[in-house]
């Protein structure tokens, strides 16, 4: 038995979040419902314009992961924080979730600080991000530890984590370390616009190293440039074993073995759609990894969207499991 099932690896956020009508983000050059990367002057800039917010651990493959090690998986998590206020606060609510995060803290004093993502949540629910990543981007082949990328069953790679100067080699060694140990390797396109950025490089990486391949509607229309999102999902599936794509209220769907499966959402006031495709890989890949089939984990990752989206923050509340057991898929 691996020690791990799940290693994630991404950009270690705090998420300040605070409501704003659509006009505010009009007044501001804010697109709505995507992520776009701010540098620390405009980071300070906005907040000092917006209403009052909370601060909230984030960073989507660590929300992914906070989802995994709440459901009791054995799971890890990569990705760089400064020792400062805001890096204590992450490492907190990580370790005390239950997940390893052992990736050494950057030094104070420095330009960078740990990373933050203003998150400006509209009356809808949508959920508009400002990110910057600070000491995050910064993560290099130095902090990936081949030795604990050989102990898990699967690596979680986080798309986001392509912007910067070092990521793409931290994520070949992770991947080789992953693999030659029998490991496998899922990766999540995270934005349509970070798909715009890297697309030949994601492409690459899809072709070559991926066995699970996440990704909304949005992205995956992007990634295999196409509007038709039944050709897209079958173009995915050509190429990886496993696809699991959102849908937002239309639920996921799962392709694997041949066949495709669609999951309904479950039916949700939606407060804040903040980590809703965090907390489906979270719970897809926890259902995988123990035994669940390919439908029952879709079914597993929509009732943990549906409940990270029904309050404010991209962390979950309630128990997952006692929400699987009162759906009847555990
Ligand atoms: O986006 C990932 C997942 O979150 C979807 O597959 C759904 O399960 C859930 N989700 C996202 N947006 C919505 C929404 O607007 N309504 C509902 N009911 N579920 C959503």
């Amino acid at each position: 038995m691996k020690q791990f099932q799940i290693v994630g690896i991404g950009n270690a956020l705090v998420d300040v979040l605070s409501h704003c009508d659509d006009a505010f983000l009009a007044e501001n050059g804010i697109a709505k419902g995507i992520m776009q990367l701010i540098d620390m002057g405009r980071a300070v800039d906005l907040y000092g314009r917006i209403g009052p917010a909370q601060e909230i651990s984030g960073g989507s493959a660590a929300n992914t992961i906070a989802g995994i090690a709440q459901l009791g998986g054995r799971t890890a998590y990569v990705g760089k924080v400064c020792d400062d206020q805001l890096g204590a606060i992450f490492a907190h609510d990580l370790r005390a979730q239950g997940a390893v995060y052992e990736t050494p803290m950057a030094p104070k004093g420095g330009a960078q600080e740990t990373g933050r993502c203003i998150i400006l949540v509209s009356p809808d629910g949508e959920r508009s991000m400002n990110t910057c990543l600070g000491w995050s981007e910064f993560l290099t082949p130095d902090d990936i530890d081949e030795a604990q990328m050989a102990s898990t069953e699967w690596i979680y790679l986080e798309g986001y984590r392509f912007d910067g100067p070092e990521s793409h080699a931290a994520f070949a060694k992770a991947i080789a370390a992953c693999r030659g140990a029998g490991g496998r390797v899922s990766l999540t396109l995270s934005d349509p616009f970070c798909v715009e950025r890297h697309r030949d490089a994601f492409r690459r990486m899809i072709r070559e190293d991926v066995d699970l391949l996440f990704a909304n509607r949005a992205e995956i229309l992007s990634m295999y440039r196409t509007e038709d999102f039944g050709a897209a999902l079958k173009a995915a599936a050509a190429e990886v074993a496993i696809v699991a794509c959102t849908e937002s209220e239309k639920g996921a769907h799962i392709l694997a073995d041949g066949q495709h499966w669609h999951v309904p959402a479950l039916p949700t006031q939606i407060v804040d759609a903040t980590g809703a495709g965090d907390l489906f890989a979270g719970a897809f890949l926890w259902g995988l990894t123990h035994g669940h089939g390919y439908e029952t984990a879709g079914r597993m990752g929509c009732i943990a969207a549906s409940e990270v989206i029904s309050h404010l923050g991209a962390r979950p509340e309630a128990d997952l499991r006692a929400l699987f057991r009162a759906q009847g898929v555990l």
